[in-house]
C-alpha cells in the first residue's frame, strides 16, 4: 500500500489547531507575564481570569444552550494544556470549572443546569467538594450529612482541599443522605457561596500552584432548596466517580502543559549557556536528556488527547475504557511532568534552583498533578480493576 501524504490519523483537525493558536496567543500575552508574581505573592491570577472570560475560554466546556462555547473534552484539554504551559495556577480556572460542573452536566436536571451553568458561562466559577479530612482516597468514608427538611436539604460537615475554594460561587458537594447504605447512601448537591450556613476558611500553605486557593469549606445547618440535588438521591458517589473519569484527562493536560513549558525553556537555555568553551547543547548528555523529555511528552500528549476524545464517546461506546484511559492518562502525564520539570531544573544547573527562571516553579507546580483527582496510586488501582475485566483466562 502506497503512503498517502494526506493521511492524518495523528494530526488534529484544523479547528483544534486554530483553538490552540488562539489560546496560546492569549496565554503568552495576558497570563505568562504575571505567572511569577502570582506564585511569589501567592495571589489569585485575576488577570488570567479576566483574559479567559473576555475570550470565552473560562468554561469552554459549558454547552451552548447555557451560554457556553460547547467545547468538547479535546477542546478543554487543549485550553488547559496551553494555559499550564505558562502558568499552572491559571490553568486551574478552566480545569476546576469543568470539575465543578461535570456531575451536573452528566446527571442534573435541566432547571438546575440552567441555574448554575449560565452563571459559569458568564464568568462565575465552580468547585468540586468530595474530600474530607478523614476521607481522601477512601472517598466513600465521608461524614458530611444532608438531611431532607420539607422543601430543603440541610447540610452539616466540612470538606477540605477545595481547589479555588472561596473564589467559586458554586460547589458540587457530595454528602451522606443514608448512612446505612455506604456508597449508595451518598448524594450530590449544588451549593452556592451565599447559602445560609456555608462558609470558607482554612487556606492551605502549599508547595506549588500557589495562585489557586485551596480551602476548607464548612456547612453549619446549611439550607439549600430541594431541587439542588443532582440526579437521584443515593446516586452521588457514582456521579462523583463518573466526574473524575471525565476530568482526569484535564489534570493530564495541566501536567502536559507544565512539562511542555519546562522542556521549551530548557531547549532554549542549553543553546545559550556556555561551558567548556561551547554551548551545553553540544554535549551528548544534554541531547540525550532532551530527547528523553521529548519522548515522554509526546507519549503523554497522545494518551491525554486519546482519553479526552474517548470521553466524548460516552459510557455506551467508551464503556469501561473511559475510567481506564482517563486514570492512565492522568497518572502517566503527571509522572512525566514531574520527571521533565526535574530534568529541566537539572539542565539549568544552579540557576534552575533559583526563582530567576520559571522551571523551579513548574517543578513545584507539577507535584500536585501526581496527587489530586486521585493519587497516581489510586489511578493505577482504578486501571488494575478495569484491565482485569478486559482480558479473561
Ligand atoms: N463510575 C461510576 N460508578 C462507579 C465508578 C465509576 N468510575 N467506580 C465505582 N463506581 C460505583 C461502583 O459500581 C459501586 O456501585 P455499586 O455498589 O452499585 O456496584 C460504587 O460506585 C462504589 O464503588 P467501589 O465499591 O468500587 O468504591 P470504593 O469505596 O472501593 O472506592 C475508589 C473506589 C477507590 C476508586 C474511589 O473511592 C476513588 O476514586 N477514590 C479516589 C477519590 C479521588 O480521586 N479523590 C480526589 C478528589 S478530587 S481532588
Amino acid at each position: 500500500m502506497a503512503f498517502d501524504p494526506t493521511f492524518d490519523l495523528f494530526q488534529l483537525p484544523e479547528e483544534y489547531l486554530e483553538l490552540r493558536a488562539a489560546i496560546r496567543d492569549l496565554s503568552e500575552q495576558y497570563i505568562a507575564p504575571h505567572a511569577a508574581d502570582v506564585d511569589e505573592q501567592e495571589r489569585f491570577p485575576e488577570e488570567a481570569l479576566k483574559a479567559l472570560i473576555d475570550s470565552d475560554f473560562n468554561a469552554i466546556h459549558v454547552p451552548e444552550e447555557y451560554g457556553g462555547q460547547g467545547g468538547d473534552s479535546l477542546a478543554a484539554v487543549i485550553v488547559i494544556e496551553e494555559v499550564a504551559r505558562v502558568c499552572g495556577s491559571s490553568s486551574l480556572i478552566p480545569a476546576v470549572n469543568k470539575l465543578g460542573t461535570t456531575g451536573l452536566i452528566l446527571a442534573g436536571s435541566d432547571e438546575l443546569k440552567k441555574e448554575v451553568l449560565t452563571d459559569i458561562a458568564a464568568g462565575k466559577m465552580a468547585s468540586y467538594a468530595l474530600t474530607e479530612r478523614g476521607a481522601g482516597s477512601d472517598a466513600a468514608a465521608m461524614k458530611t450529612r444532608a438531611v431532607r427538611d420539607g422543601d430543603e436539604w440541610v447540610l452539616n460537615g466540612s470538606k477540605c482541599f477545595i481547589t479555588n475554594g472561596g473564589k467559586s460561587t458554586w460547589y458540587t458537594v457530595m454528602a451522606v443522605t443514608d448512612p446505612e447504605k455506604g456508597a449508595s447512601g451518598i448524594s450530590a448537591f449544588m451549593v452556592r457561596d451565599d447559602d445560609p450556613g456555608f462558609s470558607v476558611g482554612g487556606f492551605e500553605k502549599k508547595m506549588g500552584i500557589k495562585g489557586s486557593p485551596t480551602a476548607e469549606i464548612y456547612f453549619e445547618d446549611c439550607r439549600i432548596p430541594a431541587h439542588r440535588i443532582i440526579g437521584e438521591e443515593g446516586s452521588g458517589f457514582k456521579t462523583a466517580l463518573q466526574t473524575l473519569d471525565h476530568t482526569r484527562p484535564t489534570i493530564g493536560a495541566q501536567a502536559l502543559g507544565l512539562a511542555q513549558g519546562a522542556y521549551e525553556a530548557a531547549v532554549k537555555y542549553v543553546q545559550e549557556r556556555q561551558q567548556f568553551g561551547k554551548d551545553i547543547a553540544q554535549f551528548q548528555n544534554t541531547q540525550f536528556m532532551l530527547a528523553d523529555m521529548r519522548m515522554k511528552i509526546d507519549a503523554a500528549r497522545l494518551m491525554v488527547y486519546t482519553a479526552a476524545a474517548n470521553a466524548e464517546r460516552g459510557e455506551a461506546e467508551g464503556g469501561a475504557r473511559l475510567g481506564l484511559m482517563a486514570a492512565g492518562a492522568k497518572a502517566y502525564a503527571s509522572d512525566v511532568a514531574m520527571q521533565v520539570t526535574t530534568d529541566a531544573v537539572q539542565l539549568f544547573g544552579g540557576y534552575g534552583f533559583t526563582r530567576d527562571f520559571p522551571v523551579e516553579r513548574m517543578m513545584r507546580d507539577a507535584k500536585i498533578t501526581q496527587i489530586y483527582e486521585g493519587t497516581n496510586q489510586i489511578c493505577r488501582m482504578v486501571m488494575g480493576r478495569q484491565l482485569l475485566q478486559e482480558i479473561k483466562p
